[in-house]
């Protein structure tokens, strides 16, 4: 196997690249930062892909190429200045390919955003400028002119997944479904109404959207100024519903406790960070979304939240063969965790209503 300096050669890269260090904590891909040597070359971010989940590469690194582009172009029309660190840049390979794959794995390189900053905690005023972050990425994505296909096929399909936790539960592959019937029913008792999206979807009521569809509070960088540099995660840009990427961001930034917290007392809904992310995200977004989108903000957080519980859930039953785990009842206690905040996201259904009434 080549080492990971060995793999960056193999992209077209400016300075020498001196050392290799894991970064992140993203449940699929895994990241590294690439430093070189030489003070006024930039570093890198080197990325093995899991093509497991990603299956089609070659679309996946086309469509992140189509995506910065398109970013990139609207930022320069904007007059925005350092652009490099506000949106990915691909670094091709020396063949010219996107990627690089070494007979067994497929490897990317970016640029790597120099004094970006993620939070996992965030407070109002960062959710504030991260909803306006994500609102503006709509936007600029709305006239895309390269067909943005789905790199993952039926991603936020609630009814798909769906699907393929009954598969799950029928299968009963880890033997784990006997002992957990309570939490088969939460999932059955909300499965008709969360499936609402795809419903209005075929009643021709609900549009779909490029949407980033991963906009876990991770996924942007904040700069030194607490305002927002750059929307990273770019795998799973997409066509869906709005409702996705507002409900994600509550689902991940709103919360009280962690995604996986073990005690569940620390998981709820924060509203004011609620509050924060709607008044960014409607200040960018409110002119392209339609009246149906916007009173649907709220079902989108509990969506996402209700989703999220699935398919940590599906992939328990499964034996854990998606996320990856760090110890082996993660992916139940993710599943608790993710239940007790959609929970306490229905306690909590008026006041969001209220609070995006109130920016109307
Ligand atoms: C995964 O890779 P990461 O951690 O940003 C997942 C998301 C889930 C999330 C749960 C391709 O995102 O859909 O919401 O974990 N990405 C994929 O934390 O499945
Ligand atoms: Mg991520």
């Amino acid at each position: 196997m080549e080492t990971h300096i060995e793999l960056v050669n193999h992209f077209r890269l400016e300075g020498t690249p001196v050392s290799v260090a894991p970064l992140g904590a993203g449940l699929i891909n895994a990241s590294y930062l690439v430093k070189t040597k030489e003070a006024d070359k930039p570093d890198y971010l080197l990325q093995r892909i899991n093509h497991g989940i990603f299956k089609n590469v070659e679309l996946l690194q086309h469509n992140i190429l189509h995506v910065t582009n398109h970013i990139r172009k609207k930022l320069a029309e904007k007059g925005e200045t350092d652009i490099e660190r506000k949106t990915l840049t691909i670094i091709p390979a020396k063949d010219g390919k996107l990627f690089y794959f070494d007979g067994e794995y497929y490897w990317r390189v970016y640029l790597f955003i120099s004094g970006g900053k993620g939070y996992d905690t965030i407070t109002p005023e960062l959710a504030y400028e991260a909803g306006k972050a994500f609102g503006e990425f709509q936007g600029y994505l709305a006239d895309i002119p390269e067909k943005i296909e789905e790199t993952i096929p039926n991603f936020h399909n609630m009814e798909f997944r769906l699907e393929q936790f009954r598969e799950a539960v029928a299968n009963d592959a880890a033997g784990r479904v006997a002992a957990f019937q309570n939490i088969i029913q939460e999932i059955e008792s909300r499965a008709e109404e969360m499936c609402k999206a795809e419903r209005m979807g075929r009643e021709g009521i609900l549009p779909k959207r490029i949407n980033h569809c991963d906009t876990k509070v991770n996924n942007v960088l904040f700069g030194e100024d607490g305002r927002i540099l750059c929307v990273v995660d770019l795998d799973t840009v997409m066509p869906g519903y709005v409702l996705s990427d507002f409900g994600d961001f509550i689902r991940t930034g709103a919360n009280t406790g962690t995604e996986d917290d073990a005690d569940l007392n620390h998981v709820g809904v924060n509203l004011a960070i609620f509050e924060g992310y709607a008044k960014g995200y409607l200040e960018t977004a409110r002119k392209f979304l339609l009246p149906v989108e916007i009173e649907n903000l709220p079902f989108g957080a509990r969506l996402l939240t209700y989703m999220q519980t699935v398919r940590f859930f599906t992939d328990y039953l499964n034996g854990d063969t998606y996320y990856k785990i760090n110890f082996p009842e993660h992916n139940l206690q993710r599943t608790k965790a993710q239940l007790k905040l959609l929970q306490d996201l229905e306690k909590n259904q008026e006041k969001m209503q209220a609070i995006i009434q109130s920016f109307l």
